[in-house]
């Protein structure tokens, strides 16, 4: 078991904090790792001394004839006054790093300015008239966080994408690589907890109080984060994913997630089919699509949801696996990434609308749920009499119209 935690030829680390990527994992990592050498020291002194003791005054033959109890003595203050004090020292030790650490992680190296509506969520004294003049570029970079049951939403205040500019984004965030990002933290049910292992974490988002925490990628990438506070059901199936790329990439990034969704294309029948379902099964209630739909805002924004590497809380990814594999371990690190294969895409998109809260059981349970529990088709937080679950049944044809249609918005 313990070689097999030493196991790097397996590329299955792409949650590991023993693999820094940016400033922030890297003192995480150094506390830990002085931690450990300490441990380690402590360790072989205090095993060592007993392996030693148990040895040269284990019983012997001829034992019997001594006293069977030797004389207790007082004690030796020397070794006492000693031990005390290089407890003591050891704790300082580890105490000094820990302490700058913490402190190096929850100070965001620079302020930046809140500019939307969502942002006044967070009141900062920080907003002063000098640094309002500050061009957004030579901002830290701010994202707001929010937790759902059971997925992430992104927005950026700064730039604009925001949930109530009908421009947030689900589940994956791109941030430039080399920039130090504040991650504004919220919850809009119960508690989750934001890890990227890679680049920085853990920290609660919590119903009605602001966190916050800071990282830094130095690498450009495909980062895995996850939820890591137990918060129902689909606990274990809230992943998120975070993408490094240069600060003329992100730039593009942004001018495409402002930008509404392309019109169906007239020739393609399906999709057009499947848009008019998109009206008809009340998916609009929920969900915006940027230029065609846009009342929904409680759940994931799907104007661009073909041009994303996961789905539902990157539980579904979006990629082919064994070409995804192939890459990892030709380029030895996980954080390479293959583009979105269509066809896994339509695959999960069929998948999932075909599963959530629509198929049930004899008992009423609902049945292979690719998320068990999901808020999709989930009316009762609505508090609408009579409203709790939708009867929502799809055929093949539908769930194919609908796919095709979900597959045009890029
Ligand atoms: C009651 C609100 C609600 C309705 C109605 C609804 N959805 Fe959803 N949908 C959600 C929620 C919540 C999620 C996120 C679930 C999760 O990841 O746990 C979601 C996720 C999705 C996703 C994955 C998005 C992503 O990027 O992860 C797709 C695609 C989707 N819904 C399509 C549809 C379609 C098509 C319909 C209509 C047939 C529909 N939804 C109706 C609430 C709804
Ligand atoms: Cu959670």
């Amino acid at each position: 078991m313990i070689m097999v935690g030493c196991s790097k030829a397996d590329l299955t680390v792409r949650q590991s904090t023993l693999d820094p990527k940016g400033p922030v994992a890297q003192t995480q990592f150094d506390v830990f790792m002085a931690t450990v050498w300490l441990v380690v020291v402590l360790f072989v002194l205090v095993g060592g001394l007993l392996v030693f003791a148990v040895i040269k005054f284990r019983s012997r033959p001829g034992d019997e004839n001594k006293p069977a109890i030797v004389e207790e003595g007082h004690g030796n203050p020397l070794i006492e006054i000693g031990l005390i004090t290089a407890s003591i020292g050891a704790l300082v030790i580890i105490a000094i790093p820990t302490l700058s650490a913490i402190w190096y992680t929850d100070e965001v190296p620079a302020e930046a300015i809140p500019t939307s509506k969502l942002s006044a969520w967070y009141p900062r004294v920080e907003g002063t008239r000098e640094n309002y003049a500050k061009a957004v570029e030579e901002q830290v970079l701010e994202v707001d966080a929010i937790g759902k049951q059971w997925w992430f939403r992104f927005e950026y205040p700064q730039l604009g994408l925001t949930n109530d500019a009908k421009h947030s984004v689900p589940n994956e965030f791109v941030i430039p690589k080399g920039k130090a990002v504040r991650i504004n933290l919220r919850s809009e049910d119960v508690i989750h907890s934001f890890w990227v292992p890679k680049l920085a974490g853990k920290v609660d988002l919590m119903p009605g109080r602001k966190n916050h925490l800071w990282l830094q990628a130095d690498q450009t990438g495909h980062y895995y984060g996850q939820c890591a506070e137990f918060c129902g059901d689909s606990h274990a199936y809230m992943l998120f994913r975070v993408t490094v790329v240069e600060p003329a990439e992100f730039a593009k990034w942004v001018q495409a997630q402002k930008a509404d969704a392309a019109p169906v294309p007239a020739a393609n029948i399906k999709a057009e089919k499947g848009k008019a379902l998109f009206a008809a099964k009340s998916c609009v209630m929920c969900h915006n699509v940027g230029g065609h739909f846009g009342a929904g805002a409680f759940a994931p924004d799907l104007t661009h949801v073909a041009s994303r590497k996961t789905l539902a809380g990157a539980w579904l990814d979006n990629r082919n696996k064994d070409a995804q594999r192939a890459l990892e371990l030709k380029t030895g690190n996980t954080e390479a990434s293959v583009e979105v294969d269509p066809a896994t895409l339509k695959a999960n998109l069929i998948k999932w609308i075909g599963s959530s809260g629509v198929a049930k059981d004899a008992a009423g349970k609902p049945t292979k749920d690719v998320k068990p529990g999901n808020r999709m088709h989930y009316y009762k937080m609505f508090n609408v009499a009579g409203l709790n679950e939708t009867n929502q049944k799809f055929t093949d044809e539908e769930l194919d119209c609908l796919a095709e249609y979900l597959l045009t918005l890029k």
